[in-house]
């Protein structure tokens, strides 16, 4: 077992703070991700809370601020479960550097996304509890200061818009997959925000906020922005660019593996597709002649409204080399981008070009 209760073959980006990803095949084949696979990505410490004096705070543009302790959460507002995909808005971020450099990041594989059962509050009636005042149109997180952080590290966090935030899938979570929730995915509280980018799911939730403007934190005002192609990096800590929040239609190849000898005939391709907010993924196309023709991958069964489908498709492979590449498609039309030269940003967010795979494939 490795560090933080991973797999001992999770690909480890940095150690501190801590990001680390599963293999492809790791991944791949289960709907829900069991924890000891899920990717973690950190911008600080891991924060080690004590969930007996842990308190959240609710404040801002609210009648009644609150201050709720793990067992007032549990006990005043009724318990909810959502399968939900998180995945990082820097994840295929490798692919995008391979067009330019994108020096500073983290150069996250494919697998910067997973999937979880969490458990906890919706966000919606914690709020209802508090009473909204009509100004408020934004909903801000921030995570605890419980351990010390290098020099420039800010505390994490950010904000979503008040429809979001009182629309019933967010949830304050206490539990993964069925069990507390790990200290290196946030424990004992964290933000689960089905449908956005994994940076809006703030980990060791210290304070909620009812704000008439978005989020000035760095990690929303300064960083997880989509900057012009011709912008310098440090212009995002300006406020430049776009600010991301909904996640966007994505899907990548998992097997078989970039760069693979396999002999030719019938070969699995599969992979994931997830589309963004309440979008749903339609369809996913394979090829193997760069696009010249596709064929439908099979969709498997969705674990949720807010969670990826898994997809395969069994191709016949002829010797040489071969392209696979695979698109998703989803309920509003929407074809993913084709290449990433086109998706290409100074911090390398938000790749969702579609996913090619090169093999060789040795006669039999
Ligand atoms: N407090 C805190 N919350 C955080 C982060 C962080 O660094 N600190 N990282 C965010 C980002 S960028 C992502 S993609 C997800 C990752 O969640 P995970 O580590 O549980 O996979 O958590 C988000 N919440
Ligand atoms: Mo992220």
């Amino acid at each position: 077992m490795g560090q933080w209760a991973k797999r001992d073959d999770t690909i480890v980006h940095q150690e501190d703070p801590y990001n680390a990803e599963p293999t492809p095949a790791a991944l791949n084949h289960r709907p829900v991700t069991p924890l000891d696979t899920f990717y973690s990505r950190n911008h600080g410490p891991i924060q080690q809370l004590d969930p007996h004096t842990w308190r959240l705070d609710v404040d801002g543009l609210v009648d009644r601020p609150l201050t709720l302790s793990l067992a007032d959460l549990r006990q005043r507002f009724a318990q909810h479960s959502v399968v939900a995909t998180l995945q990082c808005a820097g994840n295929r971020r490798a692919e995008l550097s391979t067009v330019r450099p994108i020096p500073g990041q983290t150069l996250w594989g494919p697998a910067a996304i997973s999937t979880a059962e969490w458990t906890g509050a919706a966000l919606a009636d914690v709020l209802g509890a508090a009473g909204l005042h009509q100004r408020g149109r934004h909903v801000a997180f921030v995570e605890a200061d419980a351990t010390a952080r290098p020099d420039g590290v800010a505390l994490f966090g950010g904000s979503i818009p008040m429809a979001k935030a009182t629309a019933g899938e967010v949830l304050l979570a206490w539990q993964m997959n069925g069990v507390p929730l790990p200290v290196v995915h946030g424990a004992p509280v964290r933000v689960v925000v089905p449908g956005y980018i994994g940076a809006r799911s703030v980990k060791w939730l210290r304070r909620i906020t009812v704000q008439e403007h978005c989020s000035d934190n760095y990690f929303q005002a300064g960083d997880y922005r989509l900057l012009p192609a011709d912008a310098d990096p440090a212009e995002a800590a300006a406020g430049h660019g776009l600010p991301l929040g909904v996640a966007a239609l994505n899907a990548a190849i998992l097997t078989p593996d970039q760069g693979q000898s396999l002999p030719a005939g019938p070969v699995r391709v599969s992979g994931y597709a997830c589309a963004g907010e309440d979008r749903e993924v339609a369809r996913v196309d394979v090829s193997v002649d760069g696009g010249q023709r596709w064929r439908q991958a099979d969709l498997g069964t969705a674990p949720g409204p807010w969670a990826w489908r898994l997809w395969q498709l069994v191709v016949d492979l002829a010797p040489g080399p071969v392209k696979i590449t695979a698109r998703a498609w989803d309920s509003s039309a929407t074809c993913q981008p084709e290449r990433p030269e086109h998706l290409w940003n100074p911090l390398g967010y938000m790749n969702t070009a579609w996913s090619r795979v090169n093999v060789t494939c040795t006669a039999r």
